[in-house]
């Protein structure tokens, strides 16, 4: 058993995440429900994974179609998280902070692609619930473990603990957060890498860097204005949880502004490829990242590998990830690490220009760079889309066919009901933490509460599972872009446009369309995504703005009811959660949609 190692500790330097070369031996493989077995390198010659040979994985490799294969590495990788909530000042302002373990981020979860993964959670917060959801993962025939509130579980009360289990089928970097109301913007998220193959070549992975906005008023208090449509500005910026701020801007009274932040730093070796592991787990804040005087080059976003392309700068919403490698071929220096918050996109961010960290090729000098940026800055009024879907091309080509299960029409707009909220056709998600949907469907139902914006899709027949296209329409004029994720599921970018969706489906790009977890909804536009009844369960779709999610912005899909499984165990400990937390007399009130 092994604990969870911090390796993207707070103000230090970022250090190696611990993927080197490793080789996985020539285990079984583990057909999927489709049973396809794509094996190219034979069990006698296995493909060592190195500095030279990042496409291979032992027995497997980046030509692998994981969706239908997963390696047997017979590990199972134990992890505890506490979930805690107490005193912090990660850019030396004090405030309030929610976290695992005590950290910003929270500990690594390193696991293999193929292994099993036990996840023991314990609620160490006195009067909140909490529920933990493994962004991007696609939980497959396992609802049960998606961690999310009011949908696959019940809150774990004050002093419980749950135990969560899934299997590693996908492979790359993704984070964990809370999912229940807005917790994580309060720091309770932590990052995982699931060690695999890469399209292409470095020398060290240098694991995740968290790209992050900070206001210095918790979110909970800031809920109260963001509710009525105007999130309260936010104050600073942290990567992998630090920075500096500026006390003297303040009322020098201030006694919270305690100056103690350090800028995030990391060291390059001269003539070495690193990988960097970009993630963005903002509330509200959309980033163009660049680092002076280097190129990126990007190999894989979200959880989905793709063809190399090398750009100078990378833009990427909340809840996206972006692994890029970053040759040291500058000369020795001092550069600055640009999240590059991109003004326009969302609240006010008062400390934009000094939202930086430092790359060192002279790990003793303490100089602060000189360098400048040579980014062009998505123009004035920004799109707010990150990177352009033409760009990211999966390396694993596939086409979407057989869209059977048709198109689904859903409208945003929205309401005001006691608070601003977005509807989706015409209703606001709430969800009761008690009640979860899983729950329901174990009681034999098949008629939800109205306002959990169920949308039953069920496959006709066949073996080949049917494609269903999701198509939001935004209809709400108020010209702001959405991050929408989907859980369960990864899914096909079809359209991402501008302008309303007449119905008119050959506009949509079918052949091998960017393909990923998180894609944007433009503003007053339509975002067109496809996915594949392939994963029966209760799968939110949701903005990953934290303030919009509170808001309602989501719709839950019930995926082939009839064929939901659930095995033994996670039913017991859905129970159990349940029974808890009807015991637990909140303290707080629920007062936004759950999520
Ligand atoms: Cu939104």
């Amino acid at each position: 058993m092994t604990e969870a190692r911090d390796l993207t500790r707070r103000a230090g330097l970022l250090r190696l995440a611990g993927a080197e070369s490793r080789r996985v031996g020539g285990g079984r493989v583990h057909g999927g429900r489709h049973g396809d077995v794509v094996v190219k390198h034979s069990a006698k010659s296995p493909c060592e994974n190195t500095p030279t040979s990042r496409h291979c994985w032992g027995n497997f490799s980046t030509d692998t179609n994981y969706y239908d294969v997963t390696p047997d590495t017979g590990v199972t990788k134990e992890f505890w998280l506490s979930v805690v909530e107490g005193p912090c000042a990660p850019d030396g302002y004090q405030r309030t902070c929610m976290t695992f373990n005590g950290t910003i981020p929270g500990p690594t979860i390193i696991a293999d692609w193929g292994d099993e993964v036990i996840i023991h959670v314990t609620n160490n917060m006195a009067n909140n619930g909490t529920s933990i959801h493994w962004h991007g993962l696609r939980m497959l025939n396992n609802a049960l473990n998606d961690g999310v509130p009011g949908v696959t579980q019940c809150g774990i009360a004050p002093n419980e603990n749950m135990t969560y289990r899934f299997r590693v089928t996908q492979y790359g970097s993704t984070w964990y957060h809370s999912h229940f109301s807005l917790q994580y913007a309060e720091g309770l998220f932590g990052g995982m890498i699931l060690r695999g193959p890469t399209t292409d070549d470095y020398d060290e992975d240098l694991g995740l860097l968290f790209l992050q906005d900070w206001p210095h008023v918790e979110a909970f208090a800031g809920w109260h204005q963001a509710k009525f449509g105007r999130p309260p500005p936010v104050d600073n910026g942290l990567i992998n949880g630090t920075n500096t701020f500026d006390c003297r801007g303040l009322a020098p009274t201030d006694p919270k502004c305690v100056g103690s932040g350090k800028k995030f730093e990391m060291v390059f070796e001269a003539g070495k490829k690193y990988l960097i592991r970009l993630v963005n787990v903002a509330i509200d804040g959309v980033f163009q990242f660049s680092i002076d005087g280097h190129t990126l080059k990007v190999v894989a976003h979200d959880l989905v590998p793709v063809v190399p392309y090398t750009t100078d700068s990378v833009e990427i919403t909340i809840g996206q990830r972006y692994d890029v490698i970053v040759e040291a071929n500058a000369p020795r220096g001092n550069y600055w690490v640009r999240p590059g918050w991109l003004l326009g996109c969302g609240a006010i961010n008062k400390n934009t220009d000094d939202i930086t960290g430092i790359v060192r090729y002279d790990p003793s000098s303490t100089a602060d760079p000189e360098s400048t940026s040579t980014v062009t800055p998505e123009k004035v009024v920004p799109t707010c889309l990150g990177e352009p879907v033409g760009k990211t091309v999966p390396y694993l080509a596939l086409d979407v066919t057989n869209i059977g299960g048709g198109v689904i029409n859903e409208i945003l707009d929205t309401t005001f009901d006691s608070y601003f909220k977005w509807t989706i056709n015409t209703s606001s998600l709430l969800l009761d933490w008690a009640d979860p949907t899983m729950g329901q469907i174990f009681e034999g139902k098949s008629l939800f509460p109205t306002d959990y914006n169920v949308v039953g899709v069920n496959a006709s027949s066949g073996t080949d599972p049917e494609w269903a296209v999701l198509v939001i329409q935004d209809m709400s004029s108020l010209r702001l872009a959405h991050p929408i994720h989907m859980h369960g599921h990864d899914f096909w970018v079809l359209a991402e446009q501008e302008g309303i969706f007449d119905g008119n489906t050959t506009v949509f790009n079918t052949v091998n369309p960017s393909r990923r977890d998180v894609a944007t909804l433009p503003g007053n536009g339509y975002l067109a995504i496809a996915f594949q009844f392939d994963n029966p369960g209760a799968w939110l779709v949701h903005c990953h703005i934290a303030w919009h999610a509170s808001q309602g912005l989501s719709l839950e899909f019930v995926e082939s009811q009839a064929q939901i499984e659930v095995d033994s165990v996670s039913r017991a400990v859905f129970d159990e959660t349940c029974a808890s937390w009807k015991n637990f007399k909140p303290v707080w009130e629920q007062d936004d949609s759950g999520i």
